[in-house]
Order: structure tokens, then sequence, then C-alpha cells
């Protein structure tokens, strides 16, 4: 009985939906493609045999899903030290895939053997060692889920609003399943010296990258992985084995790992004197920013996904991320900052990893709407405004931008990145 009703209302569904196209709401039944393959026809990929298993031995995704990670030419003069762009306004859920991974790498991308790649283990330690790829996947693993962020995220956008997409003016964003075993396992095998309480960790590409880490962060979180998203890292990440450090700025996820030296104070290398220091109003430099600061952004509505021809109920959905821990909250407003409400967090809620959030609006034809969203974290940070993050950082920096982000919906649907004195 039950089902013959619900039968007959989906029939009832059905036969709205082919006969009265145009009551329904744009972009539904109206979406173009080819009729003969839409209800009631049988399409034709269900009349002949696909291809079968193992045509492809490693798969890709399908021809018809076109999202790219893309680079700014004008950034820098080349592309060999440059940075590309995780696509933002085209992700489901939390995780990046693999290929559309941001980049950002200062020598190009190195081509390592693992038959060669050693990890070295040095300084003040009790015993030096060397690892071989296999000595570490020997040990015990850990997976954890954590977004990876530059800090110059958002870098361009100090002074005023310069970029034309959420995958520009955020997209130095990813977030893995990262899989390796933990620092402080192998520091336990080397024995620290009385003292050790930095340490060094150096890249094996071209640009030998080399970044202070304090000890204590070695000994709580960090992880010598060699695992993202269930395969082995990818090239571009810093295959075979890349330094994670959870929450900290990405910069210092030091890719292709080739050493890490004990010592008892930084080393103030290059990348600590003359790149990776926020500029404040005063005129001093700060010398380290480990943590990411709390932050969000809404991708749906964003400037590549528009409102046009689709008013009604919309979904404005999001990504919120904190380097000090879990997401707590997050609040969205549609009208600039003057009312908020709170918006639902997605599980899993993980700390020092995206978290989507997702909250219903219902847009008008001919409204406009100042969108913004505001993160907040466990231990009580606040995502700022870009007034008050101005107040106390000034202009001069490139680092560390988590200001709320606008986006002005237009009368007509398009969205466009704005900033307002809030
Ligand atoms: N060896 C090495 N590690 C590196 C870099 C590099 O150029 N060489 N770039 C750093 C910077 S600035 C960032 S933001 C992250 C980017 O990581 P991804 O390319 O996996 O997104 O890697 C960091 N690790
Ligand atoms: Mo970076």
């Amino acid at each position: 009985m039950r089902s013959e009703r619900g039968l007959a209302s989906r029939r009832g569904v059905i036969g709205a939906v082919a006969g009265a196209a145009a009551a329904l709401p744009a972009g539904i039944a109206r979406a173009a493609g080819n009729p003969q393959n839409q209800p009631p026809h049988l399409p034709e990929w269900g009349r002949s045999l696909g291809p079968g298993v193992i045509e492809e031995t490693y798969g890709t995704r399908s021809r018809h899903e076109t999202a790219v990670r893309r680079y700014v030419p004008w950034l820098t003069p080349d592309r060999v030290s440059s940075v590309s762009f995780t696509p933002l306004a085209e992700m489901h859920g939390i995780i990046t895939p693999s290929g559309l991974h941001f980049e950002r790498h200062h020598g190009g991308v190195p081509d390592i053997d693992p038959a060669d790649y050693r990890l070295m283990i040095h300084g003040m330690v009790e015993r030096p060692l060397i690892f071989t790829l296999e000595d570490l996947k020997r040990m015990p693993q850990v997976s954890r889920i954590h977004f990876i962020e530059c800090p110059a995220n958002g870098g361009m956008e100090w002074r005023g609003a310069q970029m034309s997409g959420v995958q520009f003016t955020h997209g130095m964003l990813s977030c893995s399943e990262w899989t390796g075993v933990p620092l402080k396992l192998l520091l336990a095998q080397a024995g620290l010296r009385p003292g050790a309480s930095w340490l060094l960790a150096e890249g094996g590409d071209a640009s030998h990258m080399t970044r202070s880490v304090p000890l204590a962060k070695a000994l709580d979180d960090a992880i010598i992985a060699y695992g993202q998203n269930g395969e082995a890292v990818r090239p571009q990440q810093g295959y075979p084995v890349r330094l994670v450090l959870p929450g900290y700025e990405g910069n210092m996820w030091v890719k292709w790992l080739r050493r890490i030296e004990l010592g008892d104070r930084p080393w103030f290398s290059r990348w600590e004197t003359r790149t990776y220091t926020d500029l404040m109003p005063d005129g001093l430099s700060r010398q380290f920013t480990f943590v990411n600061e709390v932050n969000s952004v809404i991708t749906y509505p964003c400037p590549e996904k528009p409102l046009q021809g689709r008013p009604g109920f919309v979904e404005i959905s999001g990504l919120a991320w904190s380097g000090a821990g879990r997401i707590t909250r997050v609040d969205v407003s549609v009208d600039g900052g003057d009312n908020w409400r709170t918006a639902e967090l997605q599980d899993p809620v993980l700390p020092k990893a995206l978290t989507r959030f997702r909250i219903p609006w219902e847009w008008r034809e001919g409204q406009s709407a100042f969108l913004q969203s505001r993160a907040m974290d466990e231990t009580g940070r606040v995502q700022p405004s870009i007034t008050a993050l101005r107040a106390a950082r000034g202009t001069e920096s490139i680092y560390h931008k988590n200001s709320i982000h606008t986006w002005l919906v237009e009368r007509d649907g398009t969205v466009v990145n704005v900033q307002i004195d809030a």
C-alpha cells in the first residue's frame, strides 16, 4: 500500500518535471545537454558496453571534470619558483584530491629515486643516523588529516581586494590525510643531547630550503610523511618524504626532506631573515610566526560560482581552519556583518584540518548581499575584521592575513571580491 503510493507520487513528480519544466527553478530541468539522453529516454551510455576493468591501470577523473590548478602569471617571474592554487570552489568535503593540491616550490620539482633517498639526523644527538625509505616505512606509523596553508595566502589583499576568485584569494590551501612516522620516534632513536632545543629541516631540491623548528613541535605532532591520501606523497608535495608540521605555516613543511640537524638555537637561515618575516606597522619585523591563525572563506557562492539564474534556496557553504586546534563555530552574515547566524559544522571536525560549514539562505532575484564568514577555534581565537587586522598589523606584511572575507552578491547574482570597512 505504502510503496504503491510512493510509486504513484514519484511518477507524478517525474511527469511534472518533464511536462512543466518552465515552472521549476531554472537550472534543474532546463539544464543543457542532449534530450535523447534524459528522462524519459534510455541514455546512450546504457545501451552499449563500456571499457572493462584495468583499462586504465591508474585511474583518472571523468573527462567531463575540468577543475585545474592555476597560477598567476604576473605574480612570479618564472614557473620554477612559483605557486599554483587549489580550485577551492570546486572542492567537496574537506579533502583536497592530490592532483589538485596547491604547489609552491623555489627550485622546481626534483625527480628522486626512492632507492637513493636518505634522511640524515645529526647535530646535538647521541647517535647520528641515516634512514632509508624502507627504514622509515618499517617504523610505527600514524595517519592524520591536516591542512597546509602557505602564509602568503591572501597576501595580495592587505591593501585592498585584488583577485577575481576564491582560487586566488585563498587557494594556497589544501588538506590531505598524511601518513608517516612521528618525528619524535626518530629523535628518540638518535637520542637528544642536553641543551638540544631547535632543529633545522633541509630539503633535497635545488633550493635547499631550510627552516628552524622548535624542538617542542617536533616532539608534539610532527610527522615524517611518505603517504598522502592513501598513496605515496606526490612529487610536487615532496616525494618521497616531506615534513608535516600540523597548524604551522606551509613553508616550514620542508619537502624532499634530506636532513634534520639538532641545535640549541634557531639557524636564522635566509628564509628566516629575508623571506618569512612579518613586517609590523612600527617598522620592526616579527622573526617567527609559526601558527596559521583561525580563518575561513565562503566557497559557495563565490566569483567562480555565481547565483545567476538561481533565485530561491541557496546553501551557503565554505571552509574554516585554524592552526591552533579545532574549529568550534562559524558565523555567517549576508548583510556585511550587521547580523550573524551560526552555521552548521559538518563532521568530521578535526584539529588543524579544514572544516566544512553550511547554512541555508533564501536569495531573492534582484537582491544584493555582502556575504561573510567568521570562524572561531577551541583556543578562543576569533577571525578579525580587515579593519581590526590592519590596525594591529599594518599593510606592509605579506603573511598571515586571516581577516573576514567579503563577497558582494550583485543584484543579477554575479559575485565580486570586495573589502568593506567593518
Ligand atoms: N624543499 C622545499 N620544501 C618546501 C618548499 C620548497 O621550495 N622546497 N616550499 C615551501 C613552501 S613556501 C610551501 S607553502 C609548502 C608548499 O607545499 P605544497 O607544494 O605541497 O603545497 O612547501 C614548503 N616546503
Ligand atoms: Mo609558502
